[in-house]
């Protein structure tokens, strides 16, 4: 069995594949389509993206498909960058480029100030034209130095106080235990029964 997730980001990609080989089922994305299928993503909010995401993507491909919008929310500057943390430092989407940008932002701001969180809404659409979305959070601080190679984005400056580690030093195993996706896919739990139906 087989699961579609409209994504192009390989490190989510990577933590799907985590994530759902532990239920025995294939993940398949947009790097698996030969043609290149262009989203809109001009919602407000992230559920509203990951909405766009996997309606678009399902209505083409006639499955049922799930989408990840996630982001990282910063208290010093009023949630920002938000809805859009992929482009913060502009469209050309390089996670280094973001994060030099993000502690430039918070250059001068003391820890106890650095309060953050990463969010993720999910978007699951089903063929008979059914949405339904979910929202993950974990909280952390951002860090006045970059550190660990693991994950992707903005890991490297989220330090999670409980752990005493940066998000960067986890394992994918590690990370899909606590992190905003991996809360947002708990609570899709009661959806994945209804998925497999679908997808025989
Ligand atoms: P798709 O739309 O193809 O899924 P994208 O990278 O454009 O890929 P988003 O618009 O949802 O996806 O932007 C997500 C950005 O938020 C991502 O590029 C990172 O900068 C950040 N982000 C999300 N989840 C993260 C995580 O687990 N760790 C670090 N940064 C994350």
């Amino acid at each position: 069995k087989e699961i579609f997730i409209a994504t192009r980001n390989k490190g989510k990609i990577a933590e799907f594949k985590a994530f759902f080989q532990q239920k025995g089922l294939t993940v398949k994305s947009l790097l698996d389509l030969p043609e290149e299928i262009d989203v809109v993503e001009d919602g407000n909010t992230f559920e509203d993206n990951a909405m766009k995401k996997a309606e678009t993507i399902g209505k083409r491909i006639g499955k049922a498909v799930l989408a990840d919008d996630s982001g990282l929310e910063v208290d010093a500057l009023n949630g920002k960058p938000g809805i859009f943390s992929a482009r913060y430092a502009g469209e050309a989407k390089s996670d280094e480029a973001n994060n030099k940008k993000l502690l430039t932002e918070l250059s001068g701001v003391p820890d106890k100030d650095r309060t953050a969180r990463f969010v993720c809404a999910l978007a699951i659409y089903f063929p008979t034209g059914k949405v339904k979305t979910v929202r993950g959070t974990c909280d952390g601080i951002i860090s006045q130095t970059l550190e660990g190679d693991h994950g992707f984005g903005y890991d490297p400056l989220f330090y999670l106080p409980q752990l005493d580690k940066m998000m960067a030093e986890l394992t994918k195993e590690e990370k899909n235990k606590l992190s905003h996706r991996a809360n947002a896919l708990v609570k899709l739990a009661d959806y994945w029964e209804e998925w497999s139906k679908e997808n025989i």
